[in-house]
């Protein structure tokens, strides 16, 4: 059975299904988000699963509505459902944000993945990429957040206002297509094809990296992938969605799309949250609020880590509460001004992305 409400889907499970979008009546769906998302958060059988996300603000074709969505209820080969069920089957849940994106919105989310924004042919209402959306999500990356960006080739992507965004991490798609197509071998020694002997891919733009980004494979001298790590976050970039299901069991794809997940989630990390909300990993970092409960001051630390990072700090409403600097793997929070509840905490460094909740008493 189906969690789900119109602004998020939440897919507790690959064989969920949801209801495509409507439209926001008052402010109702976001308060609904909230409530759902907060028993996401705090219920057992999810609490320890980073959301997921698939943009379907941007790309949602009026004309393939299954075009690069999770669209697990209604698998074709155009969609992500294969890609989705890998995103679940190393510990994640996903979720499609059908919603301008929003720091409200962000905070909720560990990966975010952009794909192949509309043009006009595809939609007759297309969703550009906004100046405050693009603000909003180079702070969420800086702050610890994953973003993947999917374009395509030129005439099947909106180039202008994805890059709007995409310049933000000084990595530019350029509206062309790739000399290289098809079966691809001669693979770099690198994460992303670990395993790898042959990729398929077909139709794809290349893109330019500036000095603050880096070619992850470069083919004919052009770039097609390339990364950036502002702030404490990251960002891959591809000129193509690649992983759809026509092509996702293709040569060595699968594996491919693994790598990139693993990459993105740092599934080391996040494959051994412990449900108590004490993070145990084979690494031995634990996070934890000490005193806890407590009134009205609590440390926060990573033992074993003298990290810096940051922590965010969400009520018992999912609103974001409090935004921390970690120093040397750890921090005080005075939370005089809130009122007794449970909170979720959670905490990202450049290595970790760590979760753990306290109880306020007064
Ligand atoms: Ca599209
Ligand atoms: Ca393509």
């Amino acid at each position: 059975m189906e969690r789900s409400q119109p602004a998020f889907r939440i897919l507790s499970h690959p064989g969920a299904c949801g209801p495509t979008g409507v439209a926001d009546k008052g402010g109702i769906i976001e308060m609904i988000t909230s409530i759902i998302l907060l028993a996401l958060a705090f219920t057992s059988s999810a609490a320890d699963r980073p959301l997921f996300a698939l943009d379907g603000w941007h790309n949602n074709e009026s004309s393939n509505p299954t075009h690069y969505q999770w669209a697990l209820s209604s698998c074709d080969m155009g969609s992500f459902c294969g890609l989705g069920s890998r995103v679940y089957n190393i510990g994640n849940d996903t979720v499609t944000v059908r919603q301008a994106l929003s720091a409200d919105v962000l905070a909720l989310l560990s990966v975010l993945i952009i794909v192949d924004p509309d043009t006009p042919s595809e939609t007759a209402t297309p969703h550009y990429i906004t100046v405050a959306e693009a603000d909003a999500v180079e702070a969420w990356v800086r702050e610890g957040g994953a973003l993947l960006m999917l374009a395509n080739d030129m005439g099947n992507c909106e180039f202008t206002n994805l890059n709007g965004l995409a310049d933000r991490f000084n990595i530019h798609f350029n509206a062309d297509r790739a000399s290289t197509t098809g079966d691809i071998t001669g693979l770099p020694a690198s994460p992303l094809f670990e395993g790898c002997t042959t990729i398929h891919w077909v139709n794809v733009c290349t893109l330019t990296p500036g000095d603050s980004a880096a070619a992850e494979f470069t083919r004919n001298s052009q770039v097609l992938a390339a990364s950036a790590h502002p702030g404490v976050g990251k960002v891959l970039a591809f000129g193509d969605p690649i992983w759809y299901n026509e092509y996702l069991n293709t040569a060595d794809n699968n594996r491919f799309a693994l790598n990139v997940l693993s990459w993105l989630v740092d599934t080391s990390t996040v494959a051994v949250w412990e449900k108590k909300g004490r993070f145990i990993g084979s690494t031995g970092f634990n996070v934890e609020c000490s005193p806890n409960p407590f009134n009205p001051v609590t440390r926060i630390a990573i033992a074993g880590s003298r990290e810096n990072g940051i922590v965010l700090i969400y009520a018992s409403t999912g609103r974001l509460v409090a935004r921390l600097n970690l120093e040397k793997g750890a921090c005080e929070w005075d939370a005089t001004d809130q009122p007794s509840g449970l909170y979720l905490i959670q905490v990202r460094t450049g290595t970790w992305e760590l979760r753990t909740k306290a109880v306020l008493l007064k």
